[in-house]
């Protein structure tokens, strides 16, 4: 285990395992190396201590990225916040910020083999009668991914484009968008060699060992492709030989029933 060194407070180059803050608030501890587990607000599900904050470190070994979802049908007060970096703390990048209820589930995956949560609890002083209150979600170890997008659109581009990608590739994007309900796929440029370099759509996480949901190959015409979720994965690989210059996807969220490339353009 690698000696961690924290940079949003002083308090916090000491020791994991003195974990003042989130002592003090009853949060759950900040080191969370198992390659699976719970996190939770403090005293969940009934109410946390107003002002409560907590930190997490979920860190998997350096072959692995980390998967945290947190649950839809959250009570929370509304200036209650999850920060969700990649990474070791507030300086690297932010994946996503939860305020507030939470009324979807939202995934956040890592490309690094941490994932730092920040909670910040509010005022809960009214919620002392609540029967429920305050998040969970859960956690756990992946096979490394190397893109992940968390935003309502996004370009997905292959290694390289438009140079030729390399040989004996194996790259992972994920796409997560929590507000949308689907996603439209605008392939707008797609050349990999035919049957031997594949692009592997999985909904959900790729490598639970199931089959993909579509596989795209070849040198493709400009097609669009829904896929019925918020949540999927692409799978990049190449053999030992021959590349093309890959692909270039936009990836566009329907969220409330429009388009937003298409909102965008108006
Ligand atoms: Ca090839």
């Amino acid at each position: 285990m690698p000696h961690l060194i924290y940079r949003h407070t002083s308090v916090y180059s000491l020791s994991l395992s003195k974990d003042p803050c989130n002592h003090a608030y009853g949060c759950l501890p900040d080191l969370q190396s198992q390659s699976s587990g719970s996190l939770y607000s403090p005293n969940y599900p009934y109410v946390y201590p107003t002002g409560a904050s907590c930190y997490f470190h979920i860190v998997a070994n350096s072959a692995y990225s980390v998967s945290f979802t947190i649950y839809g049908n959250a009570t929370l007060p509304s200036y209650a916040y999850i920060y969700v970096y990649d990474g070791m703390d507030d300086n690297d990048p932010l994946l996503g910020v939860l305020q507030g209820p939470i009324r979807q589930a939202a995934t956040f995956i890592s490309t690094t083999n941490t994932l730092y949560v920040r909670f910040i609890g509010g005022d809960t002083t009214s919620y002392l009668s609540t029967s429920q209150i305050g998040w969970i979600g859960s956690y756990s170890w992946i096979n490394k991914v190397n893109q992940y997008f968390g935003s309502t659109s996004g370009l997905v581009l292959s290694p390289n484009y438009p140079q030729m990608y390399n040989n004996s590739l194996r790259y992972t994007y994920v796409i997560s968008a929590p507000s949308a309900t689907s996603i439209q796929l605008r392939i707008l440029d797609f050349y990999t060699e035919n049957n031997d370099d594949k692009l592997y759509l999985y909904i959900g996480y790729v490598g639970s060992g199931g089959s993909s949901n579509a596989t795209f190959t070849g040198l493709l015409a400009p097609f669009n492709y829904t896929v019925p979720s918020n949540f999927f994965s692409l799978y990049f690989y190449s053999d030992a030989s021959v590349t093309y210059r890959g692909f270039n996807i936009l990836y566009c969220g329907i969220v409330s029933g429009l388009n937003v490339c298409d909102q965008r353009k108006s």
